[in-house]
């Protein structure tokens, strides 16, 4: 006779009826009881929603042109298509901490000034001729820059040119949000006042010295732009002299030149470039992590599956998710995530 066979399901039945009606009861008081969900609170490794996903930048491409037609910039105050992760339908993220999207500025169009709690940061992706304008510093955009928006900087973008501009947009709306902490804000002027010419902030500050007696305490960077055509040749010396991780490849990570800080405090990012015949080692941390492809084309195994990428592609990698970059050919990739956040609570952790 089995043990189960001994076992009388009366009792069985009395406890959990019992449990549920003390359940009921406490529930009216608005408690509930730990023991039923501390398995799904206290994990033995990070649980996430979020799901490895590729956005190709033809379909990005070809659906924001269309959005083009159906709504100008002014009248959407911004045109951003949202990377909506498929595990978090609804929520306007990539990821649980940060915002992204893909913004069209036409020719002709501008986007007008506000400002707001949420810090951002632009990815350049195609097209030439708009700027951003950021604190007073107005910025002509190209691919591959990377362009900061801190926490409460007035910001307005414009194109005077002749091409459709599209950039990826990442904020830290959903951590903002998680602490309720929001507040945002229209100028009525549609264009900033810029005094400071292209290039501004990056000549001043991040060129080895200093303006005299500026504070090294900044929790943010200084810097507007990092254009791309500063950033890439660096890429090229690492590589040169072999200074190539064997999970990341010729890796920048993006500073705060005051003080070798992230650039932000909630949001951090880098620039890789993986070298021709490049096998990534296994890599894993947990701060799901936002890539776009700035140059060549490959694959990332991701938790075991393929996701292929080229110019312009944007995927993301999960939380603890073990992935390895395997490009096809030389090829570049930016990416971004909640790191500098983790790490100033503590939290953060790496492995392979
Ligand atoms: C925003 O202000 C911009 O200024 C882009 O370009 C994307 C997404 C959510 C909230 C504010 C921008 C945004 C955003």
């Amino acid at each position: 006779m089995s043990v189960e066979a001994v076992v009388e399901p009366g009792p069985k039945h009395n406890v959990q009826a019992s449990r549920q009606a003390y359940y009921d009861k406490i529930s009216k008081y608005h408690m509930t009881p730990l023991w039923e969900v501390l398995k799904d609170l206290v994990t033995p490794e990070p649980k996430t929603q979020v799901q490895p996903t590729v956005w190709k930048f033809a379909d990005v491409k070809r659906l924001i042109l269309e959005a083009g037609e159906v709504i100008s910039a002014e009248e959407a105050e911004r045109r951003v298509l949202v990377l909506e992760n498929p595990g978090l339908p609804g929520k306007s993220r990539i990821t649980n901490a940060l915002f992204a999207g893909v913004q069209l500025i036409m020719p002709g169009e501008i986007a007008d000034v506000h400002r707001h709690v949420s810090s951002a940061i632009r990815f350049v992706l195609e097209g030439e001729g708009a700027y951003t304008a950021v604190e007073g510093e107005k910025s002509m955009m190209k691919h591959g820059d990377f362009i900061i928006t801190a926490n409460w900087a007035p910001h307005d973008h414009g194109n005077p040119g002749k091409q459709p501009v599209m950039w990826l947009d990442v904020l830290d709306m959903p951590t903002i949000n998680h602490f309720e902490t929001s507040f945002g804000e229209h100028f009525d002027e549609k264009m900033q006042k810029t005094n400071h010419e292209d290039g501004d902030s990056f000549e001043r500050f991040a060129s080895g010295v200093l303006p005299d007696g500026m504070p090294v305490t900044q929790n943010r960077t200084p810097v507007i732009n990092y254009p791309y055509a500063k950033m890439r040749p660096i890429l090229e010396r690492l590589k040169k002299t072999g200074d190539i991780d064997k999970r990341h490849g010729a890796r920048m990570r993006y500073a705060n030149p005051i003080n070798g800080g992230p650039v932000l405090p909630t949001m951090g990012a880098h620039l890789a470039l993986l070298p021709k015949g490049f096998k990534g080692e296994p890599y894993r941390s947990t701060d799901a992590t936002i890539f776009a492809c700035a140059e060549g084309h490959g694959t990332t195994i991701i938790d075991g599956k393929p996701y292929e990428w080229g110019v312009n592609d944007v995927f993301v990698v999960p939380s603890w998710k073990r992935y390895q970059h395997n490009p096809a050919e030389e090829s570049v990739l930016f990416s971004i995530s909640d790191r500098p956040a983790q790490q100033a609570l503590g939290i953060w952790r790496e492995g392979n």
